[in-house]
């Protein structure tokens, strides 16, 4: 059996997730303030980020907080930031042992937590349940360590090995389940992207819908080189509400056509039409009237998938969910960019006209199942990517 602090961490690591996706650039940390085994406060960080979750946790205890242990799923801050370091928080209640499941790669903190935790006099003890730890805070660790947001890829397969048909918008692939499955995955994500193709064919709102949560939809990220998302989409209708940016390539100063993109766009049988040209003037009208909706533009030098996940992990995203279509999960996958693939298969098939998913449930070279469910009639498979 697991000893009590195996058992106090596990339940901070449990708390930690409730958050996930709520807690902007900061990671959805948990501390349990813990004495003589009764637990007298406990705290996640609260939603955009601040307060941390430690002073929170401080404040639940209050004096019962002297004498205490402290369970911390990621170091204590010692920065000054809108905050002030939790680390001083924790020495000045009077906590006398901390433990810590994963160290702070953030600049700032560094160990520094730690050792002023340390000069103070309290006992601390680090990596408890750290593998746990690195899973829950695994978004924010890859944004911090790699400069790229966690990339899930998301796919709905049928039962012969398709993600929907050409020139049909939304082919009914999974059921109602695994649907809502899909909203939860968007609620604890920072960003969703699809290619123009998906926006065109499925025209989606990649929203989470689900009863309650639906203030916890993510930021929707379309890649379309020319702007040629249609202003009449459910995309560019929400983005007033739901955050949108639209990926696009600045023209070429005398292009009519600019060279293909690095990310191969899908237009055969969209039930809208995209503009194959990509000149100067059409582009600054239709950038205009985006923006007049409420999309913001990203301009990107060409569709460089490597650049650009360093320029969302830049503006504070550490975890993007893929969701469509065939075109872009190939391209992820080339890129060696999918850290974990979600895929829910239905029991249907797509037949004739069907667009093949670039993986299907079985092995997949470079990833390994960590995780089975079934959801109604649908089967699900989560694979990691195997380092
Ligand atoms: C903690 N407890 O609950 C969290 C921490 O912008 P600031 O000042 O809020 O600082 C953000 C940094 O604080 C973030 O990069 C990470 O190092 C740490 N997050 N630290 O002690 C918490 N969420
Ligand atoms: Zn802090």
């Amino acid at each position: 059996m697991a000893g009590a602090d195996e058992r106090f961490m596990a339940a901070a690591l449990r708390l930690s997730r409730r958050h996930l996706g709520l807690t902007d650039t900061n990671p959805s940390v948990a501390c349990l303030i813990v004495r003589e085994d009764v637990v007298v406060g406990t705290a996640v960080t609260a939603i955009g980020g601040r307060p941390h979750a430690e002073t929170q946790a401080l404040a639940e205890a209050g004096a019962r907080a002297r004498g205490a242990t402290a369970y911390v799923t990621l170091e204590p801050c010692a920065h000054h930031g809108r905050t002030p370091p939790c680390c001083d928080a924790l020495i000045a209640a009077g906590i006398v042992r901390v433990v810590v499941c994963v160290t702070d790669p953030d600049e700032r903190v560094f160990g520094e937590g730690i050792a002023r935790m340390h000069a103070a006099g309290i006992e601390v003890m680090t990596d408890l349940l750290r593998p746990e730890g690195e899973k829950a805070l695994s978004a924010y660790l890859s944004r911090k360590r790699r400069h790229r947001p966690e990339v899930t890829l998301k796919l709905a397969v049928s039962a012969d090995g398709m993600i929907g048909r050409k020139g049909v918008g939304q082919v009914p692939i999974t059921g109602a389940i695994a649907r809502a499955q899909t909203h939860r995955m968007r609620a604890e994500s920072d960003a969703i992207l699809v290619g123009l193709g998906t926006a065109l064919a499925d025209d989606p709102e990649l929203t989470c819908r689900l009863p309650g949560l639906e203030q916890r939809s993510p930021l929707r990220i379309v890649l379309d080189r020319r702007l040629d998302l249609p202003l009449a989409s459910r995309l560019v209708a929400t983005a007033g509400t739901v955050p949108l940016i639209v990926v696009a390539e600045a023209p070429a100063p005398d292009a009519e056509s600019a060279a293909s993109p690095a990310v191969p766009e899908v237009h055969a049988g969209s039930a809208l039409r995209a503009d194959p040209r990509h000149d100067a003037d059409g582009f600054a009208r239709r950038r205009a009237a985006l923006e007049r909706e409420g999309a913001a533009i990203l301009l990107t030098e060409r569709h460089h998938l490597h650049d650009l996940l360093g320029r969302l992990s830049a503006r504070g995203l550490s975890s993007l969910m893929v969701e469509g279509g065939a075109a872009i999960a190939r391209a992820f996958l080339e890129a060696d960019l999918v850290d974990r693939i979600a895929l829910f298969t239905g029991p249907r098939s797509i037949g004739e006209g069907g667009i093949a998913s670039p993986c299907v449930d079985g092995r997949i070279d470079g990833f390994a199942p960590v995780g089975r469910a079934v959801f109604g009639p649908d089967r699900y498979t989560e694979y990691e990517r195997e380092s």
